[in-house]
């Protein structure tokens, strides 16, 4: 049976046995099927069976139909299943049904999902977002959720949830999402003074996207190597949804340029739109990127679907416009792999080999700083904030402590040139 544990996990780590039920309505699913499977194994969950039905649509009462419901029911038994996951999203009433016709306990894809995030999440505020989402989507479906999520009505695993017990529930969530919201708001105003600050340092900051375990973080750690930063690596794993809490690095490239790389969230399809929407604030940092780096896994045969989907989430977060370059990633899997059909923005590398990366940094470099320009500034001692300002962004390529204040030549971005006009060196006299 189902429960609840404290970080609202639905699913414990107890034994489960998972049969899978799909429905088909035209295109095909197998992929579909077989990725809510990995999603299954990232929760801990063992599948021993799977169920699809075609259909033009998933019944309004059920999800399957009603020969097919009885198929499941006796594939549970002989099975000796205890959980049946569905791989849309169900109704409150289509929740209700399938747990009572077939006497197991029913969750659908987004649920699963949601608790693969609540069983990761590490920040408090990446816990409160998965919790609002989780809230958002058990609001609707109070009187659906029998067995699997009556912890609020108290009824572990027993019936559903009468009438009175769902007011208080009803009334107990509302209140627990405004308390949420008000957190949530405490916490955006704290980043928005980190991000004003980081601002000021004016580092470009580059925020690795994609699909989920196509190599975000590993291309992440490539770089870290690549500016002898192994020290300071992120988590890299054969698992869905591996980084939840974005994390940050200061990568400093050969000419001494710097920049800030996010390592952020993977995307699936079907990505709940609640998570989406409670992890709005998280992937700002995405949205405010100078530039993005798509990752893509090009060692999957149907690598344009992830690309897709990625670029949909992207457009939904209003991120779709950003200046972009497209990483095709293990390409060591796929040695007959060419990313010349996706146009000039496509690189094909290897994060675990360093291919490819050589090509990628010059044009990171190019899309960054392409508007900058080697000038002489003239700083006055009493402005060691500027001095301070220009040294985080890079090395100065010469510097001097002249009787007027500190030399230094530094290529400058156009907005920096306006900024350091007052400043500008008088020409050093031709030495004869
Ligand atoms: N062969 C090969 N494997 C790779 C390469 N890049 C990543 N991997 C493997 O792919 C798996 C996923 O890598 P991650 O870097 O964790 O992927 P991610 O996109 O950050 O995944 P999430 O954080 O879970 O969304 C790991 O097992 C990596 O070792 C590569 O270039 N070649
Ligand atoms: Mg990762």
């Amino acid at each position: 049976m189902l429960r609840f544990d404290e970080g609202n996990r639905v699913i414990r780590s107890e034994e489960h046995t998972a049969i899978l039920a799909g429905v088909d309505t035209g295109e095909d699913i197998s992929y579909s099927m077989q990725e809510l499977g990995s999603l299954a194994g990232a929760a801990g969950i063992r599948v021993d069976g799977m169920l699809v039905q075609n259909l033009d649509a998933a019944h309004p009462g059920t999800y399957l139909g009603k020969g097919k419901m009885t198929e499941l029911a006796e594939l549970c038994r002989n099975m000796d299943a205890d959980l049946v996951i569905a791989n849309d999203e169900l109704t409150g009433t289509q929740l209700r049904n399938m747990e009572q016709a077939l006497s197991v306990s029913v969750i659908d894809r987004t649920m699963l999902i949601l608790d693969i995030f609540a069983s990761r999440a590490m920040s408090r505020e990446g816990k409160l977002q998965v919790e609002m989402a989780q809230l958002q989507y058990r609001l609707p479906r109070l009187s659906g959720l029998g067995k699997a999520l009556s912890r609020l009505g108290g009824g572990i695993g027993t019936r559903g949830p009468g009438e009175k017990k769902l007011e208080t529930d009803r009334r107990h969530i509302e209140r627990r999402i405004r308390d949420i919201t008000r957190e949530m708001r405490r916490h955006r105003q704290h980043r928005g003074v980190r991000r004003a600050r980081s601002d000021r340092s004016g580092l470009p900051i580059v925020a690795l996207t994609g699909y989920t375990n196509s190599g975000k973080s590993s291309v992440m750690n490539r770089f870290l190597s690549m500016a002898e930063r192994d020290d300071v690596q992120v988590e890299q794993k054969d698992l869905l949804f591996t980084t939840l809490d974005a994390s940050r690095r200061l990568i400093t490239l050969a000419d001494r340029s710097r920049f800030l790389l996010i390592d952020t969230v993977g995307f699936v399809s079907k990505l709940p739109h609640t998570l989406v929407e409670a992890f709005h604030s998280t992937l700002e940092e995405v949205v405010d990127a100078d530039l993005l780096l798509h990752v893509a896994d090009a060692s999957f045969p149907d690598v344009d679907f992830h690309i897709d989907v990625t670029r949909s989430v992207l457009t939904e977060l209003g991120a779709g416009d950003k200046p972009m370059l497209l990483l095709f990633n293990k390409v060591d899997l796929a040695p007959d792999f060419s990313a010349l059909a996706y146009g000039p923005h496509a690189y094909a590398v290897s994060a675990k080999t360093g291919q490819g990366f050589d090509a990628l940094l010059p044009r990171i470099r190019d899309m960054l700083w392409s508007d900058r320009v080697e000038t002489d500034v003239l700083i006055p001692y009493d402005r060691g904030d500027l001095v301070s300002y220009l040294c985080a962004k890079m090395t100065p390529a010469r510097i001097a402590h002249t009787e007027t204040g500190t030399r230094m030549s530094v290529a400058l971005s156009a907005e920096d040139r306006k900024r350091f006009s007052p400043y500008l060196a008088p020409k050093e006299p031709d030495v004869p």
